[in-house]
């Protein structure tokens, strides 16, 4: 099936369009939408808030009668579903569009696949894949919750050159610069959740928000502590309606800490800590997409030996901290180079004086 240079060009306009979504849409996914008729733009529309109309319903709206005839260039199959709002399928079909092209197919077990049939079986061309790679990459984080029930879950790391996070007392603060400080607010905004553990509440005293310029929602603070002992007066507990505490179900949880008002999640687990696939399960249950855990070595190392990782953000300053401090990832030693972990690079970049890298656990 063949594209056009039009095609293209307008599905990646639409994918653009949906990338204004980034910090808001959550839990639903990011879609952009454009109608064209002959060639020619006539409107443009990307979904803003779950609840808000989707991404074909934004332009349809803004079309009026002029979509039709149109093709629709539409980063996610249109929904065939009744949800907090009535299926797109069928509000394309009433517009009279001739052409849907579609970028994904939606993981939805809701939708997947019932969008496109219901388009077709109205006569309207439906032709699916450009630049696909591209819209699930924009939703890795709803891709994955709909097909694993579990969230994307990207570990943020700031190293210097000689590969520590801190100093052996604890001090940590700053590594990277005020530039790359910034950066990790913007992947804190499109995060639905952050995550942490215990030992980082107490050394840091983290609130775990997004500081931007434009507030987006705020992302549900998580913090992994096995025997419920966050201090009620910790910044992550400010606001406690957006802060969830794991911790282990045959642990007491004390009082003062439920009268929070945090949400308590008790969980299986051992002596090193809940288990974190069941975290993670309940993560998913509650319509988290994208994760990004800022920990220390421990909870980081735990996550990256369960396989529980899919993303690694390290920001590398150019500053050496000597000898005594630990590394982002407790791996414990190994006895030979066959124990090594291995991650690939999917992306470099400067930013300001330090180099972020963007890796996926690998193979070797
Ligand atoms: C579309 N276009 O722009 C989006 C879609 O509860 P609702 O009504 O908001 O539906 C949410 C589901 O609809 C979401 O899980 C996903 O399957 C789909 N999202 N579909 O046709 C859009 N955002
Ligand atoms: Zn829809």
């Amino acid at each position: 099936m063949s594209f056009s240079a039009f095609d293209h060009a307008s599905m990646s306009q639409a994918l653009r369009l949906a990338a204004l979504g980034m910090n808001t849409t959550r839990p639903n996914p990011r879609v952009g939408c454009v109608l064209a008729v002959r060639n020619e733009v006539v409107a443009e529309g990307w979904h803003e808030v779950a609840g808000g109309p989707h991404a074909e319903v934004a332009a349809l709206d803004k079309a009026g009668p002029a979509a039709r005839g149109s093709t629709a260039y539409v980063t996610l199959e249109p929904c065939s579903h009744h949800g907090r709002t009535p299926p797109c399928a069928d509000r394309l079909i009433e517009a009279g569009i001739e052409r849907v092209v579609v970028a994904s197919v939606d993981p939805n077990h809701a939708v997947n696949g019932t969008g496109l049939e219901r388009l077709r079986a109205a006569g309207i061309a439906v032709q699916t894949g450009l630049l696909g790679d591209q819209a699930e990459a924009l939703n890795a984080g709803f891709f994955k919750r709909m097909r694993s029930g579990r969230p994307w879950l990207r570990v943020k790391a700031a190293i210097s050159l000689d590969g520590r996070t801190g100093l052996s007392n604890g001090d940590s603060k700053w590594i990277t610069s005020a530039a790359s400080r910034r950066d990790v607010q913007a992947w804190r905004a499109r995060s639905c959740a952050m995550l942490t553990g215990l030992g980082t509440v107490m050394a840091d005293n983290p609130s775990l928000t997004a500081r931007v310029e434009d507030p987006p929602l705020r992302p549900l603070r998580v913090i992994a502590d096995s025997h419920w002992r966050t201090p009620p007066g910790s910044r992550v507990l400010d606001d406690p309606g957006t802060a969830l505490i794991a911790g282990l179900a045959d642990s007491a949880i004390p009082p003062e800490l439920a009268d929070t008002g945090v949400t308590c999640l008790p969980l299986p687990g051992s002596v090193d800590g809940v288990d974190l696939g069941a975290l993670l399960d309940g993560l998913g249950e509650r319509g988290i997409n994208e994760v990004q855990v800022e920990a220390g070595a421990r909870l980081c190392g735990s996550l990256l030996r369960g396989g529980f990782v899919d993303e690694v953000l390290v920001y590398l300053a150019p500053v050496l901290l000597g000898e005594g401090g630990p590394g982002p990832f407790a791996l414990g030693e190994l006895e030979s180079m066959a124990g090594r972990t291995y991650l690939e690079v999917i992306e470099t970049c400067a930013v300001g004086p330090d180099l972020r890298l963007r890796l996926t656990p690998g193979t070797g």
